[in-house]
């Protein structure tokens, strides 16, 4: 039988090989109960008489309906839409002078790994095009146990203590009241917390950025957000962030695609993240780490420790260790996307923690949630979440516990058992917390070094390209426009002015409001009963980097369009050599060709045999794919210029900003959309129309280097095609 679920031979399998003790396939098995008594009928319940009451003696419906009742567990509180992968890790910078940890040793060593990407705000059956934040999640099977790496798709947070996350969550989630809105940030009481929390306005800047729109889960950074250590042999330590990098590059859609897609397919990041593995065309990131010597915590404007900041990478370059490579579908969703448990705990000798209070709380709060989401402190032992490493101590019982421990002893120290398990030593492997020298007193505060709340959101919005810019304006109208209370919008608008007054101006005029003078409340309203408002309110500060590259999406990887999905529109009659030429090197550069036409089956081109059709328009949109493409034929074009959903195709993709190509005939299709006509007001319906995205009777490689262009954003200026 063919292996349904390959993965690539040079990985590490280790973790696969552990979860195939698990498995189960009932190919060629009888059905049985739970309790392996084979079943002769499982159509029919046992009754008195055949229209006889049913008997409580059913032992099979009853074991059957139980199990069905009980099917569901709760959804994560945070995070509960998301998709997960199996792939490995693999260490090309050995980083023996910062850490012991094993992993991160020796140059080519790989690791298992499980990878869990989700949306924040919106339930479990929700769509992946939400504007969020996304979870990215890493789990490491190392040799010396899980490290796992839970960090999002933006490398700040929205708050800067723990105290403050069931409040912030609390307003995103839909309001209590009626449950509404789903999976959204628009909405009364996201912004009237954000409102009063100053500290929110950095990451308020990413989430209306393209990042919360991310084109692939396969095409957008993660970062680990928090300060973290790494403590060598000699227990010495440094400071350290995490990042990925994808090997695609970071793209988006539009707000007005994802709003359609979240219509054609809610699923599509999910099945996109699938169907690239499935297809081998495994997603892989580079992880990349900045390092922070101990001696230099002070040396920066922003305090390490506070997870509203990121480090610049003109400060601090980030250094690329490793690539990690997802190459392995789940082969089932529930045992393994849905009971896998992260916890920013999970660290091994060689990582340790900073003391950001937003990470000293998450500490805690990641093995409870799993108490109540998973149901037991076993949860441990679900295969997905068992280590490869061994497991040996005195915890015992409680609900589903699996291990069946022997021996006598089940406490230390003890003599009963020879003192087994024993402790280890640091040589060992025994895990040490970095000893670092604490002398303080108890306090309930928060370091003034934590009071900048402006100028990294400043630097970030000046980072943007202009149209960067305008969307994050967009974002913003669009937000704040969905609230009911005017009184929020004001507000967020005088907010804004703190980041850039241009900001607030162009988000105002959108509003329909003038920019308000300062409030008279104290800006931040997070503030102790007995505290002086006064000095809890955000530090005016400049950040001495003006731009950086980094932050901006403009100019990531654009060479290649592998994986990029492209629709070719045809009918009877079209042009067979034009499609299968342009099909032919579309493919060999690496990206998947849909042919779509006004209905399933074949197609009869003017010469030779029948296409097989893909899809018809009734299943596919150009919102589900980053190009299109018209071949020759001109009946198929004089056809197609009849069908409206082929017009709307095009006219979409051209408002998107999606490539777009014509050849012969083909061009006569494009002429009859709004695009086209936009494209001849442009004068530019030739090979000079390329500077769009458009590329008519052109070469194919030219269409090609559009794609990997990705978007052709300019096309925004000059007003908007009705689609
Ligand atoms: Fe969290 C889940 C990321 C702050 C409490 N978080 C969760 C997941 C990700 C993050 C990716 C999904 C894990 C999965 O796929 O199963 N969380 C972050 C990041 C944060 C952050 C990057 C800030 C830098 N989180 C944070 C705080 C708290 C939590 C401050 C509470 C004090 N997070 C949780 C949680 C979740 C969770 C309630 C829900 C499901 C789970 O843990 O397993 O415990």
């Amino acid at each position: 039988m063919k292996d349904s679920n390959p993965s690539i031979k040079d990985s590490n399998t280790a973790k696969i090989d552990d979860l195939a003790q698990n498995t189960e396939n009932g190919q060629g098995e009888f059905l049985t109960t739970n309790h392996g008594l084979r079943i002769n009928d499982d159509q029919n319940s046992l009754k008195a008489g055949e229209r006889g009451a049913t008997l409580l003696e059913d032992f099979q419906l009853r074991e059957k309906i139980t199990h069905f009742d009980h099917e569901r567990i709760p959804e994560r509180i945070v995070h509960a839409r998301g998709s997960g992968a199996h792939g490995y890790f693999e260490l090309h910078e050995s980083m023996t002078p910062y850490t012991k940890a094993k992993f991160l040793q020796t140059p080519g060593t790989q690791t298992p790994v499980f990878v869990r990407f989700s949306t924040v705000a919106g339930s479990r059956g929700s769509t992946d095009l939400a504007r969020d934040v996304r979870g990215f999640s890493v789990k490491f099977y190392t040799e010396e146990g899980n490290y796992d790496l839970v960090g999002n798709n933006v490398p700040v947070f929205f708050i800067q203590d723990a105290m403050k996350f069931p409040d912030l969550i609390h307003a995103v989630k839909p309001e209590p009241h009626h449950e509404m809105p789903q999976a959204g940030s628009a909405h009364d009481t996201f912004w009237d917390f954000v409102s009063l929390m100053p500290e929110s306005m950095h990451m308020i800047m990413w989430a209306m950025s393209d990042r919360a729109l991310p084109r692939s889960l396969r095409m957008m950074e993660g970062f680990g957000v928090h300060t973290f250590r790494l403590v060598n042999e000699n227990n010495e330590s440094v400071f350290v962030k995490f990042h990925w990098k994808p090997v695609l590059g970071v793209h988006a859609v539009s707000w007005d695609e994802a709003q359609k897609i979240s219509g054609k397919d809610s699923d599509f990041h999910r099945r996109d993240l699938w169907e690239a593995i499935d297809s081998g065309n495994f997603p892989e990131w580079n992880f990349g780490v900045q390092i922070v010597p101990e001696s230099d915590e002070h040396k920066f404007e922003f305090d390490l420790l506070d997870p509203t900041k990121l480090i610049p990478e003109e400060l601090v370059p980030v250094q690329i260790i490793g690539k990690m490579v997802l190459n392995r579908n789940p082969d089932n969703f529930f045992a393994e996307t849905e009971q896998v448990a992260f916890h920013p705990g999970h660290i091994v000798s060689g990582i340790d923690f900073s003391n950001d209070p937003l990470l000293q709380g998450r500490l805690f709060s990641y093995t409870d949630t799993q108490l109540s989401r998973l149901g037991s402190p076993n949860f441990h032992e679900i295969p997905i979440n068992r280590p490869i490493a061994p497991v040996h101590n005195n915890q015992r019982d409680g609900h589903m516990r699996q291990t069946i421990n022997t021996g006598q002893s089940s406490y230390h120290p003890n003599k009963v058992g020879n003192g087994c398990p024993f402790q280890a030593k640091a040589s060992e492997g025994g895990f040490v917390a970095y000893n670092k020298r604490i002398d303080a007193r108890k306090i309930r505060a928060r370091s003034p070094s934590f009071f900048d709340h402006f100028s990294q959101a400043t630097l970030f919005f000046n980072s943007q390209s202009e149209v960067e810019k305008n969307h994050i304006v967009a974002a913003l109208q669009f937000e704040l426009g969905k609230l009911e209370t005017e009184a929020i919008r004001l507000r967020i608008v005088y907010m804004l002015t703190q980041v850039d007054e241009s900001l607030a101006a162009r988000v105002a005029k959108g509003l329909g409001i003038a920019v308000p003078p300062a409030p008279e409340l104290p800006l931040n309203q997070s503030i102790p009963a007995d505290g002086d408002p006064e000095k809890f309110q955000p530090t005016p500060m400049v950040s001495s980097i003006k731009m950086s590259k980094a932050l901006s999406m403009a100019g990531t990887v654009k060479d290649n369009i592998k994986t990029r999905q492209i629709a070719i529109l045809a009918t009877d009659g079209v042009d067979k050599v034009s499609l299968l030429t342009m099909k032919q090197v579309l493919e060999d550069a690496g990206a998947q060709t849909k042919i779509i036409a006004p209905h399933l089956g074949f197609i009869t081109p003017n010469n030779g045999n029948p296409i097989k059709v893909d899809q018809s328009f009734l299943t596919a949109a150009s919102v589900l794919f980053d190009a299109v493409y018209v071949p020759d034929g001109q009946q198929s074009s004089a056809a197609l210029a009849q069908e409206q959903d082929a017009i709307h195709f095009i006219n979409e993709a051209y408002k998107h900003c999606k490539a777009i190509a014509a050849d012969g005939a083909g061009v006569k299709l494009i002429d009859a959309t709004a695009a086209g006509v936009k494209i001849h007001s442009a004068g530019k319906a030739d090979k000079s129309s390329l500077a769009l995205g458009v590329v008519l009777n052109g070469e194919a490689t030219e269409f090609v280097s559009a794609i990997a262009q990705h978007r052709f954003w300019e096309r925004e200026k000059s007003g908007k095609v009705p689609a």
